[in-house]
């Protein structure tokens, strides 16, 4: 496999929750030119423009990511872009078009252009009612029942072909519920998690939908930024794993996040009314095993519960008393 270093990325997705603040992190590590930030359709924010190169592609239609891997000389990529849990159940044909051809199509381009590295995320749907809940191990049943979890079992399976049989080096974790204070997650299952902060911010209350008694694995964008990063940049020696890193960072109820947002603003309320999501967050894992992250490439979260509710509120009401709060 290639040991040389990377030099031009381009992010897919880059508009979206993960990749918007992936893409300025890697601007700020590899010099903004260097990183192509692309998206499908939404408008990019303004920080996002005007700090280096942004094109309109489709990960779905192959020519659109040959194209700007030939402008821009791509040896890199970060395929960000994906439709989530809960769009996937309104949408499963766009999910597998964007998730499995979009792939696909990715995979084909990095091998042919012998790129040096791509990052594949998974997420915790891959796991499914019969896998163990508790502490789910690495190697351990995947029998998802969301589309998305379909294409994210494919996905895994695809990057691990890739790196066997073409010797492409390809990696990627399996994402929990991310919390991010700068762009809201887009179709999720666990966007409660994210939502509720805004709303305990701008209106001291919030319908829920999910049980109050819900688990679920998440984590705080900066662990999920140093993570992804760490692992395209681990030593492929060390790896025994590669597109299906279990990443364990905390877990709670949504009842014990309204409790530690009530800590900061004690007029919170947060009632819960479950829609189809909940049978989804059901359906995954409350805590996972992550020793093979830890031992292969040195995982190991900052964040827990009350740091993350801290800092996520000091952000999101500096902006809202900025009139820079963009609420869903
Ligand atoms: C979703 O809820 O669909 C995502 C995920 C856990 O992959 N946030």
């Amino acid at each position: 496999m290639p040991q040389t270093r990377m030099k031009k990325i381009l992010v897919t997705g880059a508009v979206g929750q993960i990749g918007s603040e992936l893409t300025m992190l890697l601007r700020k590590k590899y010099g903004n030119e260097n990183v192509l930030a692309t998206g499908r359709k939404t408008k990019p924010s303004e920080e996002l423009l005007n700090s280096g190169p942004f094109e309109y592609i489709d990960i779905s239609k192959r020519e659109t990511i040959e194209k700007v891997v030939t402008d821009y000389d791509i040896d890199t990529m970060y395929n960000m872009a994906a439709i989530l849990s809960a769009v996937g159940e309104e949408k499963p044909l766009l999910c597998w078009d964007v998730n499995i051809n979009g792939l696909y199509n990715c995979l084909e381009v990095a091998r042919e252009h012998s790129m040096v590295r791509v990052f594949v995320p998974s997420s915790i749907a891959v796991f499914g009612p019969e896998t163990p809940r508790d502490n789910t191990p690495q190697e351990t049943i995947l029998r998802p029942k969301t589309m998305y979890g379909v294409t994210k079992v494919a996905g895994e399976l695809l990057g691990d072909y890739y790196v066997k049989r073409f010797n492409l080096d390809v990696r990627g974790l399996r994402y929990p519920g991310i919390i991010s204070s700068e762009t809201l997650p887009g179709g999720g299952t666990t966007d409660y998690a994210v939502e509720i902060f805004y709303k305990a911010i701008t209106e001291k209350k919030y319908t829920c939908f999910v049980r109050g008694d819900t688990v679920l694995p998440m984590m705080y964008m900066p662990d999920c930024l140093k993570g992804t990063l760490d692992l395209m940049d681990a030593d492929v020696l060390n790896l025994k794993h590669h597109c299906d890193f279990n990443i364990g960072s905390m877990s709670f109820s949504a009842e014990e996040l309204a409790t530690e947002i009530q800590k900061h603003i004690p007029e919170f309320t947060c009632e819960y009314r479950p829609d189809f999501r909940q049978a989804i967050a059901d359906s995954w894992p409350r805590s996972l095993d992550d020793r093979a992250a830890r031992k292969e490439w040195g995982w190991k979260p900052r964040y827990g519960l009350a740091e993350m509710t801290k800092d996520m509120l000091q952000k999101l009401q500096k902006r809202h008393e900025e009139g820079s709060l963009l609420v869903s």
